[in-house]
């Protein structure tokens, strides 16, 4: 009886309930026509869609198609950005090609050989240990790390959240590459339990003291530490051997050479024989047949190692290098040629002082 009177009671509002929500469900089913009036005619999804990032950029739409990322999260996230103009700025200003002889001034100085020197004894220990797993000599590891944030000083005071938004909404040329980095970035914030609006890093979107993009972070970083984190801010072990496992990923030969400075012979002219890119490498034993060769004292390649010759400016004129795989191997950490160098010319300095 009581049950009874309950199940009238509530088929009543059930009912009561249907005959409320037919003429909107009737517009919603029973039309096409409605369906679209109802989506584009209501001013409150006008309203609520528009504001949304993930209504205003179709590629953020297709991360919560895949199930990468939920929805609310990605728009609460990146709804209250705004875009960062210096962001756009510096990465157009970066393009600017310096000749080396002034390129190199940002990264080699006195100062920054002696802090080296001393960071390569203050973790003798450590960095021994990376480069038996790893078999990347030390003084490289320690030159890209120094290259990279000055040693951990200077890793970037950016938003990385703000900035690759910016770069993946304001910057066409390269928007594919930075939304795809933002993935990165956020999969990596999920994965390694950070908050992304309070990870900072370079305005090119560049992360910890070694400054990698955040696929590349995923994909190399480790944890050397032990204790369960990838702790690229402020573990020293966990940011050196993350370099190491970068080189040793990118197939550093650890009885290969980096590069060889040319002496200028008479009557050879270098200038014609300068490759066109990394790429087209050819065996050594190719250049020693175009009639380029080293010194008595450099080391000897292997005549089937790859090898590309390369003219860097100095301020007296044109210098030329033979460049091994190594080499190649560094210019995959950026692919410029007068960084490649500096980084070895910095690793040099290190191992000299050893
Ligand atoms: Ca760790």
């Amino acid at each position: 009886m009581i049950d009874n009177t309950l199940q009238n009671g509530l088929s009543r509002r059930v009912k009561q309930v249907r005959k409320r929500t037919l003429p909107l469900r009737h517009l919603l089913l029973g039309s096409g026509v409605g369906l679209l009036l109802a989506i584009f005619c209501s001013p409150y999804a006008l309203a609520a869609n528009s504001t949304d990032p993930t209504v205003s950029q179709p590629w953020l739409a297709e991360w919560v198609a895949q199930g990468t990322f939920e929805e609310g999260w990605l728009n609460t996230l990146l709804a209250p950005l705004t875009p960062d103009p210096r962001v756009v700025r510096l990465m157009d200003n970066q393009a600017e090609a310096k000749p080396y002889y002034l390129y190199r001034k940002n990264f080699i100085n006195q100062r920054r050989i002696q802090r080296g020197h001393q960071l390569m004894r203050t973790h003798r220990t450590l960095l021994q240990q990376i480069q038996e797993q790893y078999h990347v000599p030390a003084e490289v590891v320690v030159a890209l790390w120094g290259v990279e944030s000055d040693f951990g000083r200077s890793a970037g005071g950016f938003s990385i959240l703000r900035s690759l938004y910016t770069l993946a909404t304001e910057y066409p040329r390269r928007a594919n590459f930075f939304r795809d980095e933002l993935r990165h970035f956020l999969q990596l914030c999920q994965e390694e339990g950070w908050d992304p609006r309070q990870i900072k890093g370079s305005f090119a979107g560049a992360i910890g003291q070694m400054q990698m993009m955040p696929s590349t972070l995923r994909q190399y970083a480790v944890d050397f530490s032990g204790d369960g984190k990838r702790d690229i801010f402020n573990n020293p072990a966990d940011v050196l051997a993350s370099i190491a496992s970068f080189l040793a990923g990118h197939h550093w030969d650890p009885d290969g050479i980096l590069a060889v400075q040319l002496k200028k012979k008479k009557n050879m002219d270098l200038s014609s024989l300068v490759s066109p890119s990394l790429n087209e490498m050819q065996p050594w034993q190719t250049w020693q047949e175009r009639g380029v060769s080293l010194s008595p004292q450099d080391k000897k390649p292997d005549p089937n190692e790859p090898a590309a010759l390369i003219r860097l400016e100095e301020q007296q004129g044109s210098r030329y290098y033979v460049v091994f795989g190594n080499f190649k191997v560094i210019t995959q950490w950026n692919r410029s040629s007068r960084f490649a160098m500096v980084v070895r010319e910095l690793a040099e300095a290190f191992r000299k002082g050893e």
